[in-house]
C-alpha cells in the first residue's frame, strides 16, 4: 500500500489537505493509497473542516508500505511511521533538502519554494486532467491550505501559481468568494476561546540581537478589534515570559500589522527599526509583516 504522510510534531491545514487530496488523486488513477499521520493537527484545521467526511485513514503498519512525503523534506521532522528507504516520492515547498532528495529520488523529488504545497497538488490534478473529478470537500480543504500558508495571499512567499490554483478550486466549490473571510474568522473564534494559549503557542523566546526583545509574540487574525479589547490579557501573558516583549498582530482584513509593546526601550528600538511611531502602545505598519521578516530587517 502507498501511504501519503507528512511531518512529526504537528501538521497544519496545508499538510492535512494535501495528503488527503493526493490520496484521492492516486485513487482516481486507480492506485490504492492511504493518508496517515500520527502528528497532532494544529489550529489551522478548523472544527468545520475537521468534521468533513474527508478524513485521514487509521494507522496501520505494514512492512510492504511505501511512502509519499508531503510538506516536509527535512528527515528530522518526518512522521515516525516513515521508513526512509521505502520513500518513493517527496512533494514539498520548504527548501534546503532539494539536492539530497534529488540524488535519491530523481524527478520524484519535487521540492520548490512556493506559497503552499497544496498549490502543487492542484497542479498535479490539472496535469492528469482530473480537476473536474475533485470532490468539493477536498477543494475546500485545499483552499483553506492556500489561504493559511499565504496569509490570504498577503505573505511575500505568495506566487501567481498559488492564486491560479485557488481560482480553480473556487470554481469547484461554486465560486464561494467570501471563503477567505469565513475561514479566517473561524480560526479567530477558536483562538479567542483560549487567547492565552493561542499567544503562548506562537511566542518566540530568543535573544536574536540587541534590537528585537527576547519575547516576541505573533497572532494572525481576520479582525483585530476583539483582540485589542483584550490588551491586558496579551500584556500579562507576554510579561510572564519577560519584561521586554513585543507582539506582532497581523490583521488580514486591514492588510496591516500592528506592533504592540509597553516597555519604553523596546518601543524606541522598534520605532527606529520600522520608521514609525507608537501611539498608546500600538504601532501601525502599512502592510502585513511576518515576525520572521521583522527579525530579518533587524539584521540590516
Ligand atoms: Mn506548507
Amino acid at each position: 500500500m502507498i501511504v501519503v504522510t507528512s511531518g512529526s510534531r504537528y501538521i497544519d491545514i496545508d499538510a492535512y489537505a494535501s495528503c488527503m487530496a493526493y490520496r484521492e488523486l492516486l485513487k482516481l488513477k486507480g492506485i490504492p493509497a492511504k493518508a496517515i499521520s500520527t502528528a497532532k493537527i494544529n489550529e489551522s484545521i478548523t472544527k468545520s473542516l475537521s468534521q468533513f467526511d474527508a478524513k485521514l485513514d487509521k494507522l496501520e503498519n505494514n512492512s510492504e508500505d511505501e511512502y509519499i512525503v508531503i510538506d516536509v523534506s527535512n528527515q528530522e521532522y518526518f512522521d515516525k511511521i516513515i521508513k526512509q528507504d521505502r520513500i518513493i516520492e517527496i512533494i514539498d515547498h520548504h527548501t534546503g533538502f532539494e539536492s539530497y532528495w534529488g540524488e535519491k529520488l530523481g524527478e520524484k523529488a519535487d521540492i520548490e519554494f512556493i506559497g503552499a504545497v497544496a498549490t502543487k497538488i492542484v497542479e498535479r490534478y490539472e496535469q492528469e486532467n482530473l480537476l473536474d473529478k475533485m470532490n468539493q470537500e477536498i477543494a475546500y480543504l485545499l483552499m483553506a491550505a492556500i489561504l493559511d500558508n499565504t496569509l490570504n495571499f498577503k505573505a511575500k512567499v505568495t506566487t501567481l501559481r498559488d492564486k491560479n490554483a485557488y481560482q480553480k478550486l473556487e470554481k469547484i466549490t461554486g465560486n464561494d468568494s467570501n471563503y477567505g473571510e469565513k475561514y479566517f474568522l473561524e480560526c479567530q473564534e477558536d483562538m479567542e476561546k483560549n487567547l492565552v494559549q493561542a499567544i503562548q503557542n506562537d511566542t518566540k523566546l530568543e535573544q536574536v540581537n540587541e534590537i528585537i526583545p527576547y519575547v516576541f509574540g505573533q497572532l494572525t487574525v481576520w479582525d483585530k478589534k476583539n483582540i485589542l479589547e483584550n490588551k491586558n490579557t496579551i500584556s500579562q501573558t507576554l510579561c510572564a515570559f519577560g519584561k521586554e516583549w513585543m507582539m506582532n498582530l497581523i490583521c488580514l482584513k486591514d492588510e496591516k500589522s500592528y506592533i504592540l509593546a509597553q516597555n519604553q526601550q523596546v518601543k524606541e528600538k522598534i520605532e527606529k527599526l520600522m520608521g514609525s511611531k507608537f501611539k498608546d502602545d500600538i504601532m501601525v505598519l502599512s502592510e502585513v509583516w511576518l515576525r520572521k521578516e521583522i527579525i530579518k530587517k533587524s539584521f540590516y
